[in-house]
């Protein structure tokens, strides 16, 4: 199987490393050819073996390592987020509402075996088990940045598979207007299920959802990876959503359900405090939240603490050319 390796939003390889380093990377991918869905699935059970020994968690390469290049791009205006904080500085609040917790606590997380159940106004209701969330759609490199509510933001290396390949390959019937998200519910496992205070009072299982034809934007990703890998528990392992245009809380974890229905679906941060968070929730800096701006945001690069990283949010997050059309006379005042 082919993985592609494109950033198709304005956020490009580009804009992260040095043209000249990207242009030489594309050629080597090019000559090198990529692991197919075989190799994935040998060498990561001979990987996994061997992260045990280290008690580490057991991720396995998306790609043929030396076919990618993530060496510091310097200081570039979108360098990547460096992985350590990709990994180290989370919200999944199932496994604890302090940044440092998930990857602490999520470490055992079992993700194999798994099930995602697409069901609901379909003509092709269908489970995806493990191994077909590597191997049923083609894998693709995405560059994006990621822009949390709480005005932070990363720039992330994800490896997925469009959203609206799954979503054409359900069939979705006349009455699918909306998709509705489903994350595990597993207290047993998820320490933030079991308690109230770990777990920031949300009533799980989290939940979210969107439009159909935001489900089918190229720009909605089901990621499996980050920076070449499998995703880290603590990232939303096996499989999780990332909608570069929206609030990070739209990106939801670990999903089990995906719902095709006819209303809008509920969603978990919309439920726990409405006038603060949205529907919608797209990014946009004209719309403060009722507690503090959302003008500028600091960006998480490899820079210390006090490193001077604020800068202005923009409108979609920035991905205003590909998205905006969707919301064409909506107000986004009211419809935030
Ligand atoms: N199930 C679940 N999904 C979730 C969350 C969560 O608490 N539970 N937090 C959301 C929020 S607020 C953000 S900013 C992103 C963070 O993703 P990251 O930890 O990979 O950076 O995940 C989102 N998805
Ligand atoms: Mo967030």
């Amino acid at each position: 199987m082919l993985i592609k390796r494109i950033s198709p939003s304005d956020c490009k390889e580009s804009d992260v490393t040095d043209e000249r380093i990207y242009l030489g990377r594309r050629e080597i991918i090019k000559a090198m050819g990529f692991f197919g869905a075989g190799s994935l699935l040998a060498s990561s059970a001979a990987s996994a073996g061997i992260l045990d020994i280290f008690g580490e968690q057991p991720q396995s390469n998306l790609f043929q390592q030396s076919a990618l290049d993530y060496s510091p791009a310097g200081a570039s205006a979108e360098e990547l987020t460096p992985e350590a904080k990709i990994t180290g500085h989370n919200n999944f609040y199932e496994f604890g509402v302090e940044k440092h917790q998930p990857a602490e606590l999520a470490q055992s997380f079992k993700v194999n075996p798994w099930q995602l159940k697409i069901s609901g106004e379909v003509e092709n209701p269908y489970t995806l088990d493990y191994d077909d969330l590597h191997t049923t759609f083609s894998l693709e490199e995405r560059i994006y940045r990621l822009r949390c509510v709480e005005a932070w933001s990363m720039v992330v290396p994800w490896i997925g598979f469009s959203l609206a390949e799954l979503v054409k390959k359900a069939k979705p019937t006349s009455r699918a207007k909306y998709l509705a998200f489903e994350t595990l519910y597993d207290p047993d496992q998820m320490p933030g299920q079991k308690s109230r205070r770990l777990g920031g009072g949300i009533d799980y299982p989290y939940i979210e959802g969107l439009r159909i034809d935001e489900a089918m934007n190229p720009l909605a990703l089901m990621s499996v990876g980050l920076y070449g890998k499998t995703l880290p528990p603590q990232n939303g392992a096996p499989v999780r959503l990332v909608v570069p245009w929206k609030y990070g809380f739209k990106s939801i974890k670990s999903i089990v359900g995906i719902k095709f229905v006819e209303r809008r679906p509920p969603t978990t941060w919309n439920i726990l405090a409405p006038n603060e968070y949205g529907f919608y929730a797209n990014v946009n800096p004209a719309v403060d939240h009722p507690r503090w701006s959302q003008a500028s945001e600091r960006r998480i690069t490899s820079g210390g603490l006090f490193a001077q990283n604020r800068i202005p949010t923009l409108p979609f997050n920035g991905y205003g050319e590909q998205v905006a059309e969707m919301y064409r006379g909506m107000n986004l005042r009211k419809y935030y």
